[in-house]
């Protein structure tokens, strides 16, 4: 142990912080790293299939993984730089196909069309999650899958749903684990809706078909959303919808908060304390939206910070939340996107947890508002950067200053040979 830590340690221990403590906790918490920053969410059953259907990827930096073997040898790379415990989020786009597994459509999709990542997940240790991939794909009919007016279109949805759930529980029951199954349904108008109530309607009774059947090992949640592109007059599912609809539901029914989904100014670290107060599981998907939800690689910044306060501070929040990653930048190497994206998120758990997170409630509810005010800011200039350098050390992983390295090693030597 350094001198400097030592130095960092008693710094914190003054203010009843156990830096030591603190670093084995998060150590424990585990994120889920998303698959699809590692090609441009274009998924393999697809042809060269550019992410549509709300979402959007822009860039073209050389290496990106096309297959299995790819994905998984740069997804290794990547976590090998980051600190902490990995779960890996799929989608439904990834199902493994092959000779001896030829393609199949996704409302055929079944439990052995991911078997190769269940394999691998168990060898490397990583939980799991799970996503039905309702965009990119020639069913989205006019923007709209299981809202949509046409009953083939919405058919075609509900039975993909179905398989991604059941799929979703096999995989739980693999793995002896609580799986995430989020929804993102893209459907929306382009121009001004004239019957809101009628495509929420389908929604509904869609949702109800989907989640007719008991799924044990899953936790069923569903995420908002502001606007998408091409599709910037009317969402149907927005988060009175799903809210509304996870509570009058009960039990493991959830909603994930998106930090790119909401209005301007409108804060998601401000939301948790509100679920958290009625909802057994709190999902996120991390990104950091620019102007727009533009998912763009999570950086250390004020929300982050937020976040992992909150992540602290609610009670019960640290057990509950379920943290997924979700940028994807083709601009900039992907290994470095993902190390950078969830070494931030790291950071800023570990933001949280060297917060004088009791001191801070007691100034509040005692009224001392100017302590706490100067509190807050004696904390922002603590030797926050030589407890995360130990974090790293104590995990086997790069310093800042050597992931860079790293990810240029294995882009000279991998990546860029990819044609
Ligand atoms: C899109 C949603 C959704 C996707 C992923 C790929 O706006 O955020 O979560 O980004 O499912
Ligand atoms: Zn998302």
């Amino acid at each position: 142990m350094s001198d400097i830590y030592e130095y960092a340690k008693e710094a914190y221990a003054a203010y009843g912080i156990d830096t030591d403590a603190v670093i084995d906790k998060l150590s424990q918490k585990p994120i889920s790293m998303h698959c699809w920053q590692g090609d441009d969410v274009m998924g393999f059953d697809q042809k060269d299939n550019a992410a549509s259907g709300g979402i959007m990827t822009t860039g073209n930096y050389p290496g990106r993984a096309r297959t299995f073997e790819e994905l998984t040898a740069d997804f290794e790379k990547a976590a090998s730089l980051i600190p902490g415990k990995k779960r890996i989020n799929l989608h439904a786009s990834y199902a493994v196909f092959n000779e001896a597994n030829p393609w199949h459509d996704r409302d055929q999709l079944v439990y052995d069309d991911f078997k190769p990542w269940v394999e691998w997940a168990k060898k490397n240790g990583y939980g799991i999650d799970f996503n039905p991939t309702l965009f990119s794909h020639p069913m989205v009919n006019h923007g709209l899958t299981v809202s949509s007016p046409d009953k083939a279109t919405r058919d075609f949805w509900i039975r993909h749903c179905i398989a991604c759930r059941k799929i979703a529980e096999r995989i739980g029951e693999e793995l002896d684990d609580m799986v995430l199954n989020n929804f993102w349904i893209p459907d929306g108008l382009k121009d001004v809706p004239t019957d809101r109530y009628g495509l929420r309607e389908n929604l509904k009774n869609s949702l109800d078909e989907i989640y007719s059947f008991e799924t044990p090992h899953v936790v069923d949640s569903m995420e908002q959303k502001l606007f998408g592109i091409g599709v910037e007059g009317f969402t149907v599912g927005n988060q009175e919808f799903y809210v509304s609809y996870a509570a009058k539901k009960g039990g493991n029914f959830v909603v994930l908060n998106d930090l790119g989904h909401f209005n301007v100014g409108e804060d998601v670290p401000d939301k948790l304390s509100s679920l958290s107060l009625f909802f057994p599981y709190i999902p996120l998907h991390v990104t950091r939206p620019m102007h727009w939800d533009s998912d763009h690689v999570t950086l250390f910044n004020d929300t982050m910070k937020e976040l992992g306060e909150e992540i602290v501070r609610v009670p019960g929040l640290w057990e509950k939340s379920m943290i997924g990653m979700d940028f994807f930048d083709a601009a900039i190497n992907r290994v470095g996107a993902w190390a950078t994206g969830m070494r931030t998120m790291e950071k800023a758990l570990l933001w949280g947890l060297l917060q004088p997170t009791e001191r801070l409630k007691e100034l509040q509810n005692t009224f001392q508002d100017s302590e706490k005010m100067m509190v807050l800011e004696q904390f922002k200039t603590m030797p926050f950067g030589i407890v995360w350098d130990e974090y790293c050390r104590r995990a086997g992983v790069p310093t800042d200053a050597n992931v860079w390295p790293k990810v240029k090693e294995y882009e000279d030597e991998v990546l860029s040979k990819r044609a």
